[in-house]
């Protein structure tokens, strides 16, 4: 696209000032997360081995991208989180909610919660057995106990299969952990994909100033129409997301009347839905040639000294 390119001299003025904001934009960003990645930063620095010229170049630009979307002055429509940097290319950066994947450790706590996670494995393909009897796995897999929830697989289950120290009677560290939970291979085999829409770094409920329709469909229990018009009416007027125009949900009964819920649902549903998650995932993909590297943060609190929660690179092909 050709942008228009005005030569008054109020324009040049004008565009000087832009250019000069971004300068400082520039700075204050980049400042902030030398500040705050300084020493993770090293590490993955250390471990990362550039295959090529071009690859260590377009992660250097991820990374620009990744600068600016930490910043918390920068809108997520901002036009400086896509740029191109020179003839070899740039990067392009979103900045989503955590909140917008489920989280299992919070879901397996209430029974409205496991509900939710039983509807979505049914959903996914599993029998409505099986889904009950792995969301009843994942209770006792975080609960501290031993004792066996209907359906549910404490230790001696798992040293019947051969897995000693099972399960760990703890929340979930990692994502990984999941799939050592009876049953959850059921899972990976039908959503090689499942990862995406799951999470441990949230606060716990979907974020639905975020959250895909499909889990707004989970979570909510309305139909795919109600989820795919509370997503329309997000974006805005232009109907496309992380433009100008987009709009937030103040709060969660806003997002409510939208999917036409009644109060009685409402209120069930309070527990589960945020509109406002603290833990932020920026994802900037930079490319130099024909190599793209993805490189996504994901942060507590998008504030001057946010937390750094994980780092993940991967080279897209
Ligand atoms: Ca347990
Ligand atoms: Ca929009």
């Amino acid at each position: 696209m050709t942008r228009f390119r005005p030569t008054h001299p109020d324009h040049r003025l004008r565009s000087r000032r832009a250019s000069a904001l971004i300068a400082v934009y520039w700075l204050i960003a980049i400042l902030s997360l030398a500040v705050f990645t300084a020493t993770q930063f090293l590490m993955f620095e250390m471990q990362s081995h550039a295959s090529s010229e071009w690859e260590f170049r377009a992660e250097q630009f991820a990374d620009m991208g990744i600068a600016l979307a930490a910043h918390p002055g920068v809108e997520r429509w901002d036009p400086i989180l896509r740029q191109r940097i020179d003839q070899t290319g740039g990067f392009e950066a979103r900045i989503r909610s955590e909140g917008a994947r489920l989280n299992p450790n919070f879901l397996v706590l209430s029974q409205p919660g496991r509900v939710v996670l039983a509807r979505l494995f049914t959903h996914w393909g599993l029998s409505e057995f099986d889904s009950l009897a792995l969301t009843a796995a994942l209770v006792d897999w975080t609960d501290a106990d031993d004792d066996e929830s209907p359906q549910g697989a404490e230790s001696v289950v798992y040293r019947g299969a051969g897995f000693r120290d099972m399960p760990y009677n703890r929340p979930f560290r990692a994502l990984d952990e999941l799939e050592l939970v009876r049953g959850f291979d059921e899972v990976m085999a039908r959503r090689p994909d499942w990862r995406i829409w799951f999470t441990i770094l949230s606060a716990g409920p979907l974020d639905l100033n975020d959250a895909p329709p499909e889990l707004i469909q989970e979570v909510c229990d309305c139909g795919a129409d109600a989820a795919l018009r509370l997503v329309a009416v997000r974006a805005g007027a232009d109907r496309v997301p992380d433009t100008e125009d987009d709009q937030r949900f103040e709060s969660a009964a806003e997002a409510f009347n939208l999917l036409a819920l009644g109060v009685a649902r409402q209120q069930a549903l309070a527990n589960l839905v945020t509109v406002d998650d603290s833990a932020t995932r920026l994802i900037s993909v930079g490319t130099a040639g024909k190599v793209s590297v993805e490189r996504t943060f994901v942060i507590q609190g998008r504030t001057e000294q946010p937390v750094l929660l994980e780092v993940q690179t991967r080279v897209l092909r």
